[in-house]
């Protein structure tokens, strides 16, 4: 290389940095207030503090930059099996915290701030959130950048860097609007573009084949290109040097200029056309859990996983010139459902068609990089793309995925004979009246080694349902993998009252590391004078989410009151509807006591959030419904502190750091057999919540780790489910259900014929999701929860040991056993830095 024959430059340029930046208060402020005039170009006497957020954030990604050049370096040499998530979602929300705790910087920047006049905590709130996800799978991948980077794996991850995240959502009058979330407007110092980091993306188009010496050749003339430019975003591990990456894509129009315009003189016309590319990379999809067979989005899937793709085969050859033989033992894809599924036909046609290889080469490369995350059973939600739109935007794919699917069912017939039902029900071809759909999730489970489920109870019903047939011929493809989260952000950092306190207790910090230390805090649970300083903790949580609810909703609430959450994306399968009707339930009961019984009850605050996606319109209504209840009970003065009820808009990451630590009683309480893990469940109960919730998802194994009888269990569960729905033989007639319902339609929280479509879905057969039959049951669960939170010592008894019972439910567990048992890649930590920087 250059440097090689230039020695001298070479000893120029280590001069020229020999040392890392310097993390002295001193320094630091330096730091700041050079980007403030240099970068910024503010006045270094007055700045304010979006410019004082600014050029801190800027003078820690300095830092940063530092360990992730460092880390990639090692990687560099080497060499080890790298690990790709490939995700449509990354919910990362703010950043500035997050590293300045990992890189154990954050009491120097605080001190640094301090002095120059600038709180740390004014700054933090100036940050926008990336919020480049919709709920539990984009933050999911999210908490395993965090944990891949904190254990050491080289790992990357991939995906697109949306210019629109997830919509701001307001709530006015009880209904919701959708914002556009334009996130980069005031710039992102986070990340970095890499504007010669950039690929050829093709679309539409036909294919030739081409015949020479005796083999086909098949050449895709596309009708479109665009350009996929890199964004890198570094991420720390925790209490390691190592900092990975997190690679997202935008689209550009490509330089190549479109001919036929060019020639028939329409300049313009050619140029705008080309401005439109920009439209791939635009706007995240807000629909989370249900498919929507939009060509856009197809495209984007394209998008994200070519680039990523030609990305790593690139890196791969650098070592490994036009030899693919080590490629499965270099390269481990993980599919974060089935969203980028399209790159298994993609990177057979990279491998045929651009480097060369046969099919079978191929398909073997193939079918040893690619694994695969279900995350729902939900048949909504199972992608399936019309062949007609595959064939169009992507015709080469169309092809590949045919004779994909011809050699898989010729196997199946090797196997199962003429079983034509069964080969029917397993092709990813599905065929009916006259449309043809590419099912992905048949196309991800055939391609891939492993598919896995992500928590216990789920990994088993997708055997018993969606993946049945496949588990008859192919069992040891599946696999469970148990969600987990990072106690980073979702406790250490989020909770720093109770991080303190715990670290105390436990006279190490190292719980931030290996969260099973967590178990030690059983030995204390009884002792009075921990619980005082638990409890203590608590209740200044729960003031500082008093402060966000009044500030957002205008209403006050009483810090005495229990405080019973239920924030998550609204949807019919997590039951928003049956907390609603409890909390009339709850209110009809009080207004029937006297004053004198009334003073006796628990007092309650009730807080509903989440986003309904924008066409879906139940939801909605389900939101408007949270409001008008609200409205009722929150004026009726005979109620006053005994129960309010509130919509909290746009819960998003950070709004949820504050909400988690606050919350005294979080509700998971899903008809048995639909949510597939939950994660916000973990994170309430690491910080000391208590869950009420049914045998579903995660909460199962939380059962397990915490103990049933520190929860409120209630409701069907899975396995009766469909005789429950099919039989409709409750187990208690539930008549008080029917009386709210009746209420609720008969106007008594006005909007009588707005919520009638509401009422009419839980009713009889409609009540899809059985919310009659776990309603009595809901209700004794939830006569439990007084009852213990009247006793303030057995509450805070269960508080603790919820937390010590969590431990198994950080995402470095989790990523502990993809590493191991899916993905064979190995920590490879590099050497921690000194002083000067190492020369060569
Ligand atoms: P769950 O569905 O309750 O398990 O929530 C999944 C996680 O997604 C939450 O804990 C939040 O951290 C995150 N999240 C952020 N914004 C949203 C949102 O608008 N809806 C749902 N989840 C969100
Ligand atoms: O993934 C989470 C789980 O904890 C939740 O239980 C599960 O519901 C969630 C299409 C999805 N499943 N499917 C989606 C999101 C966006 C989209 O366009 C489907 N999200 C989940 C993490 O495992």
């Amino acid at each position: 290389s250059f440097l090689e024959t230039n020695p001298r430059q070479k000893d120029l340029l280590y001069s020229l940095m020999d040392s890392y930046a310097k993390n002295d208060v001193l320094s630091v402020q330096k730091s700041i207030v050079d980007h403030v005039e240099y970068t910024l170009a503010r006045s270094r006497y007055r700045f304010d503090d979006f410019e004082a957020y600014q050029a801190t954030s800027m003078s820690v990604r300095d830092r940063l930059i530092e360990s992730w050049n460092d880390t990639q370096q090692y990687f560099r040499e080497q060499d080890p099996k790298r690990v790709y998530y490939l995700s449509m979602e990354f919910l990362m929300g703010r950043s500035l915290t997050n590293s300045l705790f990992n890189l154990e910087l954050n009491g120097t920047y605080r001190e640094a701030l301090k002095q120059l006049g600038y709180e740390m905590e004014n700054l933090v709130e100036k940050e926008r959130d990336a919020a480049l996800g919709n709920g539990g799978l984009g933050r999911l991948a999210a908490c395993f950048l965090d944990s891949m980077a904190s254990e050491n794996l080289p790992a990357w991850g991939y995906g697109i860097r949306y210019q629109y995240g997830m919509f701001r959502q307001e709530v006015i009058e009880g209904f919701q609007h959708e914002n556009p979330d334009y996130w980069l407007n005031f710039g992102n110092p986070w990340e970095i573009e890499r504007p010669n980091i950039a690929y050829p993306i093709k679309f539409y188009g036909n294919v030739e084949i081409l015949e020479s010496e005796g083999r086909q050749a098949f050449i895709w003339n596309s009708g479109e290109e665009v350009t996929a430019v890199a964004y890198d975003t570094p991420i720390p591990g925790w209490n390691t040097p190592n900092t990975i990456n997190m690679r997202l894509w935008s689209a550009k129009p490509s330089r190549e200029f479109d001919l036929e315009s060019f020639n028939t003189g329409d300049y313009v016309q050619a140029i705008l056309a080309k401005q439109r590319a920009e439209t791939i990379s635009a706007v995240l999809y807000p629909d989370d859990r249900t498919y929507q067979g939009k060509e856009l989005r197809l495209k984007q899937q394209f998008f994200m996983v070519s680039a990523t793709l030609q990305d790593i085969i690139r890196r791969y050859l650098v070592t490994h010139e036009d030899n693919f033989d080590d490629f499965p033992d270099k390269v481990a894809l993980q599919l974060n459902d089935t969203h980028p599924t399209i790159g298994v036909p993609e990177l057979m046609r990279l491998l045929m068609d651009e480097h060369g290889l046969g099919w079978t080469k191929s398909w073997d490369i193939t079918t040893r990089v690619f694994s695969f995350t279900n995350h729902t059973v939900l048949p909504e939600a199972l992608e399936k793309w019309p062949v007609d739109l595959v064939e169009n935007v992507l015709p080469r794919h169309m092809q590949i995925i045919y004779d994909i699917n011809w050699r898989f069912t010729q196997e199946l017939r090797g196997i199962m004979g003429d079983d034509y039902d069964t080969i029917g029900r397993m092709s990813i071809i599905e065929e009916g009246d006259g449309h043809k759909n590419v099912r992905m999730a048949h196309l991800a489970l055939i391609a891939s080694h492993t598919v896995n489920g992500v928590a216990a109870i789920h990994s088993e019903l997708i055997k018993t349902t969606i993946f049945k047939d496949f588990y008859q011929i192919m069992p040891e493809k599946f696999q469970n993998k148990t969600n987990g989260v990072t106690q980073r952000r979702w406790l250490a950092f989020c909770n720093p009252k109770l991080s303190a306190l715990i670290t105390e207790t436990l006279g190490t910090s190292a719980w931030i590391k290996e969260l099973d230390l967590l178990s030690d805090l059983r030995l204390h649970c009884d002792d009075p004078a921990f619980q005082a300083k638990w409890a203590a903790v608590k209740r200044e949580n729960k003031l500082r989410l008093a402060e966000l609810v009044k500030a957002k909703t205008g209403v006050d609430v009483n810090p005495n009151a229990l405080f019973d959450i239920q924030v998550k994306r609204i949807h019919e399968y997590k039951r928003q509807l049956l907390n609603v009707m409890y909390i009339i339930h709850r209110y009809n009961a009080l207004k029937a006591m006297t004053p004198a019984e009334r003073e006796k009850q628990v007092d309650r605050v009730c807080i509903i959030g989440g986003k309904a996606a924008p066409g879906y319109d139940m939801a909605k209504r389900i939101i408007k419904l949270v409001s008008a209840v609200g409205d009722v009970v929150n004026k009726d003065p005979d109620i006053g502190d005994k129960l309010k009820l509130v919509f909290l808009s746009d819960y998003n990451v950070s709004s949820a750091e504050i909400i988690v630590p606050g919350s005294e009683l979080s509700q998971h309480i899903s008809t048995a057999g639909t949510e597939a893990s939950g994660t916000s469940n973990m994170k309430f109960a690491m910080n000391g919540c208590l869950i009420i919730g049914t045998m579903d998802g995660a909460n199962v194994e939380i059962a397990e780790e915490i103990g049933q009888e520190n929860m409120f269990i209630f409701g069907a569960r899975a396995d009766v489910v469909p005789s429950l729905r099919r039989e409709r033989e409750f187990f208690n007639v539930p008549e008080e259900f029917y009386k709210i319902v009746d209420q609720i339609r008969s106007g008594y929280f006005g909007w009588s014929d707005f919520f009638a479509p509401v009422c009419d879905a839980v009713c009889g057969a409609q009540d899809y999701y059985l919310l009659a039959n776990d309603f009595n049951d809901y209700i004794r669960a939830q006569e439990a929860v007084d009852e213990n939170y009247r006793n303030q010592a057995l509450w805070t008894k269960k508080s603790i040991l919820s937390v010590a019972g969590s431990g198994k439910f950080s995402s470095d567990r989790t990523i502990r056993e993809y590493a191991e048992d899916i993905w064979d890649v190995k920590p490879t930590k590099r050497p921690m830095p000194t002083n000067p920087k190492p020369y060569g």
